[in-house]
């Protein structure tokens, strides 16, 4: 009985050491991408914004109560994960496809998906190409470390294609390079093709193609040996969708703590003591919302129809609006 009363103390202390050290440093540190408009990006007076950035600033929000206390980390596609294992970061936000080697590999885990994305090529319109099949011995500008480079190989090969690769370390430079010439198909991710296409010199005279040739599920990833703070990281997620689900949003979150509708009630932590539960207020969630708003605004002011990407919401759409954005419920 002794040794399971000590084992049980022992992990509970083990568990909660990211949400000690976050706390006790006052901020939280955020691994984001380098420069990707719409969803992590500096402007030139030294502002982040971006739906990543986002994510980061409500986990910040539901700890302090604050979504400005929190150090955006700048990480290339080939530190990312590393630079998690280190702990030099305590969760990467940064347009990151959840595969099953990245969390075997690293000692990882990814907490769900945030964004539903996939894999697809841009050419110039004079090419006169409509399909991803017309590829074959094409030159196409792709950037390492990521899937995308992989998914390339792949689909190339099982269509009897062949390619040439010119492969960099950065989207700048995959950009530069398909710009001037060097290649002439970019690929990446859909949601990133919209916002490197607005970086070229004549936007207009590219097109993307319609094919989606792999799954992406883009989403935070921790690491795999804090199960306190994977919750934290998790719940933060499903706040957000959750709250889009039950109507509350960064404009009526003060008058949802007087509703009287139970799943209101526990979101905004007016019954229950859920947030507490996992280590942090009752107000976590209204907290969420009231700095960055739910899931939907998130994706509208970064992403939506009023921003230069002007992305459909597609599959990103709540599950009873179509999509399959979904998350389990606070009870
Ligand atoms: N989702 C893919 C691709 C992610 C990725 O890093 N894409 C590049 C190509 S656009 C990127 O965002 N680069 C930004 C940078 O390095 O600054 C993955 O997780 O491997």
């Amino acid at each position: 009985m002794v040794i399971v009363a000590l084992a049980g103390a022992a992990s509970a202390f083990a568990s909660s050491q990211t949400l000690a050290e976050v706390k006790a440093r006052g901020s939280l540190a955020c691994g984001v991408n380098e420069g990707l408009p719409g969803f992590s990006f500096v402007d030139e007076r030294g502002v982040w914004s971006g739906f990543d950035v986002d994510f980061c600033r409500a986990l910040a929000a539901a700890i302090f109560g604050d979504p400005n206390k929190v150090k955006l980390v700048p990480l290339s596609a080939d530190a990312r994960f590393q630079t998690l294992r280190d702990g030099k970061i305590d969760v990467l936000s940064r347009n990151s496809t959840w595969t099953m080697g990245r969390e075997t590999e690293f000692g990882l885990t990814f907490v769900g998906v945030t964004y539903y994305d996939g894999q697809g090529f841009m050419v110039p319109r004079a090419m006169r190409i409509n399909s991803a099949l017309e590829l074959d011995g094409a030159k196409v500008c792709v950037q390492s470390g990521t899937t995308t480079i992989d998914n390339l190989a792949d689909f190339f090969a099982s269509n009897g294609m062949t390619l040439e690769e010119v492969v960099s370390s950065s989207t700048d430079e995959s950009v530069k390079n398909y710009d001037a010439g060097l290649c002439t198909v970019l690929t990446s991710d859909l949601s990133q093709l919209y916002a490197l296409r607005l970086r070229l010199s004549k936007p207009r005279d590219h097109i993307i193609l319609p094919d989606v040739i792999s799954k992406e599920p883009l989403g935070p990833v921790v690491r795999d040996n804090d199960l306190q703070w994977i919750n934290i990281v998790k719940w933060v997620y499903f706040a957000m969708i959750n709250a889009e689900e039950l109507g509350v949003n960064s404009r009526n979150v003060s008058q949802a703590l007087q509703s009287q509708k139970p799943e209101v009630r526990r979101l905004v932590g007016t019954s229950g003591n859920f947030g507490e539960q996992i280590g942090l207020t009752n107000a976590w969630a209204t907290n969420i919302v009231r700095a960055v708003g739910n899931y939907g605004e998130i994706f509208e002011r970064n992403l939506g129809s009023k921003t230069p990407l002007a992305i459909p919401r597609g599959l990103n759409q709540l599950w009873n609006a179509g999509g399959i954005q979904y998350a389990p419920p606070i009870r």
